[in-house]
């Protein structure tokens, strides 16, 4: 696999898929431990199902995975994720969060939107988030793989959507245990699964500069055993040590 030109097509296309990141057997202990993980969330009090961001009841939202099981801080700070990012966004950049989406048969898309729009105001003239998916089923239109329009990564404006923007979304194809790496800029929504009996678990890691707020302060919910657990790349990644703004600070050094 040439990584190169899977950095230059998530540059030009703002996107690429990379096959065979995780082995059967991983990606088998992974879903296996995001439905303990749904659990442990409801029993926390954290709701997984109508959330007010899906259409029904039929998808399953886990958030904070980094705080209910450590398989996820591995996958959160994972070699090729890392690599991805850091080509994108530069060396300066937070984990906002590791969150999960299962689209049980009956789940309807969601709103069409790119994850930078929601935090960042517009113009949007760089890349300053992006999120690296991780595929814990084969995922196909059918059974509601994520939908993106291409090119819409270089939309500077809302107002560029077209009226007819849901028609021009495209379904992502991947097997099992592969990564999108998809610019916070592609506007996209979750699939629809129409299948009988086929679930699509996907992770979302969302990453974003080191000067934009995270979409939502989770690390304030995290546990003394998770924060006692994170090793110093996981600790800068979530803005927990007392350090400047980074590429501020490159600024008025440099
Ligand atoms: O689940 C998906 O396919 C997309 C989810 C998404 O875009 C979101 O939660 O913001």
């Amino acid at each position: 696999m040439d990584l190169t030109a899977k950095k230059k097509q998530l540059n030009d296309e703002g996107y690429c898929i990379i096959s065979d990141v995780l082995d059967a057997a991983s990606v088998t202990a992974l879903r296996d431990k995001l439905w303990a993980a749904a659990d442990l969330s409801e029993a926390r009090g954290l709701r997984t199902r109508n959330i007010g961001i899906d259409p029904n009841e039929h998808n399953v939202r886990v958030f904070n995975l980094i705080d209910l099981d450590p398989a996820f801080i591995d996958i959160a700070q994972h070699d090729l994720a890392m690599d991805i990012v850091t080509h994108l966004l530069g060396p300066d950049f937070l984990l906002s969060n590791l969150t999960a989406n299962i689209a049980l048969p009956g789940a309807k898309s969601m709103k069409i939107h790119s994850d930078q729009g929601i935090v960042v105001p517009e113009p949007w003239f760089n890349p300053w988030s992006i999120n690296i998916i991780w595929c814990l089923d084969d995922i196909y239109e059918a059974n509601g793989a994520t939908r993106f329009i291409p090119g819409s990564q270089h939309y500077k404006w809302a107002s560029e959507l077209p009226a007819d923007a849901a028609a021009r979304t495209v379904a992502f194809e991947a097997k099992a245990g592969s990564v999108i790496a998809m610019d916070g800029r592609t506007w996209h929504t979750s699939g629809a699964n129409v299948t009988k009996d086929k679930q699509r678990a996907l992770l979302f890691g969302y990453y974003s500069s080191a000067f934009i707020r995270p979409q939502q302060n989770w690390n304030a919910a995290l546990s003394e055993t998770t924060l006692n657990s994170l090793n110093p790349q996981m600790r800068e990644m979530l803005g927990l040590g007392a350090v400047a703004n980074t590429r501020l600070g490159r600024v008025l050094v440099t």
